[in-house]
This record gives C-alpha cells, sequence and structure tokens, in this order.
C-alpha cells in the first residue's frame, strides 16, 4: 500500500513559517485583475489568468526573478490560503462514503476551488533575518538570485482513477505559480482509468499547453511515466502526483539547480496536504528520505553531520540519500542517459529507490530544494487494485532494487522479506547490463559515502537467527517497536521479526533496532540503533557462546519458566541457558 504519511515528529517547524506571509499579498493587488473563481468561469479566468503573465522572460530576469503571479484568495471560499476545510455534521456520512473513492476527503476537496490560494511558506523568520544581515543572502528563499536563463520544463502527472478536483488543483497550482516561459508544457498521462470526466475538452480551455495521453492497458505509474517522458519536449522533465499543489517560487530553484550541475535529481521540500480536510501543512526542513531493512523509503531526521556541511544553510541545497519517489526534476537527456526507469517494474513501488541508488551510484547527485515547496495529499492506504496482488507486485519491484543495486545488502532485505524469496524477479539482465555501462559504484560506496546512518550496517560479522542452546528457541522482536522488550520463541526458519545483524560496531540489530540494557538484571530492550556503543554493545564470544553486555559484563539468557517469551540479561554463570548460536548458513 501507498503508506508513506510524514510522522507528526517531522511535521512542520513553527519557525519554517513566516509572521508575515500576508504581506505580499498586498504588495501585489494592484498587478492583479479580480480573482474570480475558475470553477464559475473558464473562458473568463482563462484570460484572467494570461493576462497576469509577466511580459516576457528575458526582460523580468534582469533585474529579480519575478514569479508568475500568485491567486488571491477568495474570501469565504473553501479551504482558501491553504486552510482546513471542515464538514458539516449532517454530511458525514457522504464524506465517509466518498472517502472511500480516493482514501482522502473527496467531499471537502471538491468545495475548494481549483485555483485555491495557498501562504508563501518558504523559509523566512528570525534565525534567517539575522543570517541575511550577517552574511547577505544566504539564507531566505525570497532574496535568492536564479539566472538569467533557466531551462524550460515540462510536467508530467502520471494517474489512475484519479479525482477531477485534485488533478486539476495540480495542473492549476503548476499554471498559476510557474513562471510562465519556463513551463513548456503539461502531460497528463492517464493509466487506464476505470471512472472520471473525459479531461480533453476541459484542457483545451487552459492557457497553456496541456496533452492528455492514456495507456492502453494498466501500466502502473513506472511505465506510465516513461510514456509521458517520451513525450516531453523541455528541457527538463517534472514529475509531480496527481494530487499536488504547487507553492510560489516552486520551480526556479529546481531549474536553477540542474543549471548548476545537469546531474542533479532535485526535490522540492514536500508538504503535506491533509488527507482530512485538505489543510496545507508546512513539513519540516529537517528531514531526508532513507529506507529500512524491508526497502521501504522513510522519512529521518537529518544528521548533523549534513547541516554542517550545508554551514547552518538550511535554504541551501540538502543532499538526500534517497527521494520520495513523485515530485521531482531531472534534465531530460539526464534521465535517459542514466537509464529511465525499470520497465520491469509494475504499478506502485521501488522505483523511488532504485532511481535514488541509480543517481548516487552512478555519479550523479540527488537533492532536496529547501525553498521549493510542493504540496502531495498523504493517504494511509491505496486507493487502487494491484492486479496480481499488491505484495506480489511490490516485493517484485524492491527484490529487482535489491538484486541490480545493493550487491551483498540484498541479504538484508531478503532476511527481512521472508514472503520475497519466491517471487520471481524478472528479467533484470539489461539493468544489470546498464549498471556496467555506466561504471556505477557499489552499494558499499554508496553506504560509507552517501548514508552512512543508513539502518544498514557497513561491516557485519553475522545476519540471520539467533538461537539458544539449551530452548533451541530463537530471539524474536515479535514486531515489536523502540522501547518494548525483545521477545523469544520457537524457530521458525523464515528471517523476518527473527534476523537479526551482529555489526563490527557491536550491535545487535534488527531493522533500525538495536538490542539495549540499561540494568545488569531483566528484560532487554529494543530501541532504535543510536551507532554510540553504550546500551547497545555486545560481544560475542565464539568459544563459550555467551552474548555479553559490553556495559554491564552481564550475559544474554534464555528466559524463566514463568515468561518463556522474555529473554532476561543476568550474571554470567556460563550455563548452556547463556549459550546462543549465531550459525552464519541462511536457513532460507
Ligand atoms: O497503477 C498506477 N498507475 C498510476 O498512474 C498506480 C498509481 N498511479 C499514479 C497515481 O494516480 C498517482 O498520481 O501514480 C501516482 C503515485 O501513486 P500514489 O499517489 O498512490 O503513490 P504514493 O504517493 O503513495 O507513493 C509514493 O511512492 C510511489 C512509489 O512507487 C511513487 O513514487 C509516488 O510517486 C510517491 N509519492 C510521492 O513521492 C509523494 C510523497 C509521498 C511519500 C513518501
Ligand atoms: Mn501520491
Amino acid at each position: 500500500g501507498g503508506a508513506c504519511k510524514k510522522s507528526e515528529d517531522i511535521k512542520p517547524g513553527a519557525e519554517a513559517l513566516a509572521d508575515d506571509l500576508d504581506n505580499d499579498y498586498d504588495q501585489r493587488q494592484d498587478e492583479r485583475h479580480d480573482n474570480k473563481n475558475i470553477d464559475s468561469s473558464k473562458s473568463e479566468l482563462t484570460k484572467d489568468i494570461a493576462g497576469r503573465v509577466p511580459a516576457t522572460y528575458k526582460s523580468t530576469s534582469l533585474r529579480r526573478w519575478r514569479p508568475a503571479p500568485s491567486v488571491l484568495p477568495v474570501p469565504g471560499g473553501a479551504g482558501e490560503k491553504g486552510k482546513a476545510v471542515h464538514i458539516p455534521p449532517e454530511k458525514e456520512a457522504l464524506m465517509k462514503e466518498k472517502f472511500k473513492l480516493n482514501q482522502f476527503n473527496l467531499l471537502a476537496s471538491d468545495m475548494i476551488s481549483l485555483n485555491r490560494s495557498l501562504t508563501d511558506v518558504r523559509l523566512e523568520g528570525f534565525f534567517a533575518d539575522i543570517r541575511y544581515k550577517l552574511f547577505g543572502h544566504c539564507c531566505r528563499c525570497k532574496d535568492k538570485k536564479y539566472p538569467k536563463l533557466l531551462p524550460t520544463t515540462s510536467i508530467v502527472i502520471v494517474f489512475h482513477n484519479e479525482a477531477w478536483s485534485t488533478l486539476l488543483r495540480t495542473v492549476w497550482s503548476v499554471i498559476n505559480r510557474s513562471p510562465r516561459p519556463l513551463l513548456k508544457e503539461v502531460i497528463l498521462v492517464d493509466d487506464a482509468s476505470e471512472r472520471g470526466k473525459k479531461l480533453e475538452n476541459y484542457v483545451k480551455t487552459l492557457p497553456v499547453p496541456v496533452f492528455v495521453l492514456r495507456t492502453e492497458k494498466r501500466s502502473g505509474l513506472i511505465r506510465a511515466r516513461l510514456l509521458g517522458a517520451k513525450h516531453v519536449t523541455g528541457q527538463v522533465i517534472t514529475f509531480l502526483d496527481a494530487h499536488c499543489e504547487c507553492t510560489e517560487g516552486w520551480l526556479e530553484p529546481l531549474l536553477a539547480r540542474i543549471v548548476e550541475d545537469r546531474r542533479t535529481v532535485v526535490c522540492p521540500i514536500i508538504d503535506v496536504i491533509s488527507d482530512e480536510t485538505f489543510e496545507y501543512i508546512t513539513a519540516s526542513d529537517m528531514t531526508w528520505g532513507g529506507f529500512n531493512w524491508k526497502l521501504n523509503f522513510r522519512w529521518y531526521r537529518v544528521p548533523q553531520r549534513e547541516m554542517d556541511r550545508r554551514n547552518g544553510d538550511r535554504t541551501a541545497p540538502l543532499r538526500t540519500p534517497t527521494m520520495a519517489g513523485g515530485l521531482f526534476s531531472i534534465d531530460k537527456e539526464y534521465f535517459y542517459e542514466l537509464g529511465a526507469y525499470d520497465e520491469g517494474m509494475d504499478i506502485w513501488g521501488g522505483e523511488n529507490l532504485e532511481m535514488s541508488f541509480r543517481v548516487w551510484q552512478c555519479g550523479g547527485k540527488l537533492e532536496i530544494i529547501p525553498c521549493s515547496h510542493v504540496g502531495h495529499v498523504f493517504r494511509d492506504k491505496s486507493p487502487y487494485t494491484f492486479p496480481g496482488g499488491v505484495s506480489k507486485i511490490v516485493l517484485h519491484n524492491a527484490a529487482r532494487v535489491a538484486e541490480v543495486w545493493m550487491d551483498e545488502w540484498r541479504d538484508f532485505y531478503y532476511a527481512m522479506n521472508p514472503g520475497a524469496r519466491n517471487v520471481p524477479v524478472g528479467d533484470i539482465s539489461s539493468r544489470k547490463a546498464l549498471r556496467e555501462k555506466l561504471k556505477c559504484k557499489s552499494f558499499r560506496w554508496y553506504l560509507e559515502n552517501v548514508y552512512p546512518e543508513s539502518q544498514m550496517p557497513l561491516d557485519y560479522y553475522y545476519l540471520g537467527d539467533i538461537r539458544n542452546v539449551q530452548t533451541k528457541n530463537c530471539l524474536d522482536t515479535m514486531g515489536r517497536k523502540s522501547g518494548e522488550n525483545l521477545g523469544m520463541t520457537y524457530c521458525h526458519n523464515l528471517g523476518g521479526n527473527q534476523v537479526f545483524a551482529y555489526t563490527k560496531r557491536q550491535q545487535i540489530m534488527s531493522d533500525d533496532n538495536c538490542l539495549d540494557a540499561s540494568s545488569r538484571t531483566g528484560p532487554v530492550k529494543l530501541v532504535r540503533c543510536h551507532g554510540m556503543g553504550g546500551n547497545q554493545a555486545w560481544v560475542y564470544d565464539e568459544v563459550d557462546k555467551t552474548i555479553k553486555h559490553v556495559n554491564t559484563g552481564s550475559c544474554l539468557t534464555k528466559p524463566e519458566t514463568t515468561d518463556v517469551n522474555l529473554p532476561l540479561l543476568k550474571s554470567c554463570s556460563y550455563h548452556e541457558g547463556q549459550q546462543w548460536i549465531m550459525d552464519s548458513d541462511f536457513k532460507w
């Protein structure tokens, strides 16, 4: 499923929102005509929007990059300025019914103008201002100067059964907030939708070229994007999901970065559009992309190392190990040089990690550009079908990533996903040939140089289950979270919750959790790995087969009969209950 929601701890930093966001609207008032609601009067608005385009690209570029005008809030309009929409109680039943169609609040979305206004969310505020005064232009997005000549871009949006309002609000936000000379066209790829109104007539009324392509049969987002990319005539391809909203100034910093280095693949900060209320919520600029052993994409906090590399400038490009996948710009020629996408991937998933590893390992860079903000409706579930089965498809795609790009670290993937071992990966010879042709670096290089904070250890002695000599049972995370007790149960030889890595840094880890103990006796906990030794350092003695906790000198011990699922830390006595087998033969 499509769950990649941003967790609470990485939601907006208050400092990211300026206090005086609205000033800009007043300043620009005189540049604007009335802000009519597009839905009521299409043709008129088309004129209106067109009339607000900056005269030409060249004349505006001499001084300050003037963005295309934004959209004024419609007084009293639902969701204006990115505010939440609340459904009255009498419509709650209808709301719930409609929610199922797209796994977001469609009723709310339909109430909001396709041209709704958003606040300008770019980084300002006290600390940015201080830095601005001390060091010049470094830290305020609005003061950045972009090169006079920027490449044009085509926007590619693929969709399957997307709602009319979210899809067209995406398109309108592109039109309303991109400097017109930079916007070559918008390409919509309908991936065999089974419902929805015809778009062709509507898009003809739009003030920029918007094309609709269709896949013959359901091809999945990866092959649909390949189809869209084929028709791109701009110099840069910009991919967006079909339920996004671009904010003021989103495009220039992306394109400007590609001008600096055409081998940079750039992502905006992906803000959150609430699936419940359609509120626009600024996301933290302190998160980047990572992944776990299951090869799920995950947001993690940016380490201090990367902040230091940027001299603390939060507006500077952020090097990210991976990208979420849906929203990015890439030089068109570079996209093809680098191998576009893996056509062997179906429906959804994996392509984001595949491209991330490929970019880094084959000589490119992957960055988040903090001055560019685009909102995305994050959902808890996928609304559409996965023909052939969700897990089969997702595991198939991920296995292709593991096999082609991850070298021996693919073992972590197979160890963690028992189901993946009997899903066929298909033919990967052309992707392997691509890796050869581009002379791409190893996954070790990637882990060492791009992602040393990764959940996958660089050097490890062992990956497999850990079996007690006396009880013959195995350590088991029981799928528990950080802070909970480690468990133990009969050995199933399948991996998953019974897979642990014993690393050169003396950790015993399962995905992003490590065995952790803070007292001489008692249960052992699973705690988010911190990589600093301390309570998470263990020594395995191959001769007496003990697993000794370094800080306390105690030994990992089989559970008491009172709680057979709870392994314990006790003082060492070297009996069989404290002997453990780490047998490096994989059991699968
Ligand atoms: O068969 C399909 N055909 C399609 O055209 C399935 C999907 N799609 C379309 C779909 O309508 C949508 O416009 O593809 C787009 C992405 O699908 P979503 O919105 O269901 O995906 P997502 O937002 O849950 O998932 C993220 O991971 C995906 C992995 O394959 C893609 O890379 C998505 O683009 C990506 N979305 C983002 O990066 C936005 C931020 C979310 C996060 C994290
Ligand atoms: Mn999406």
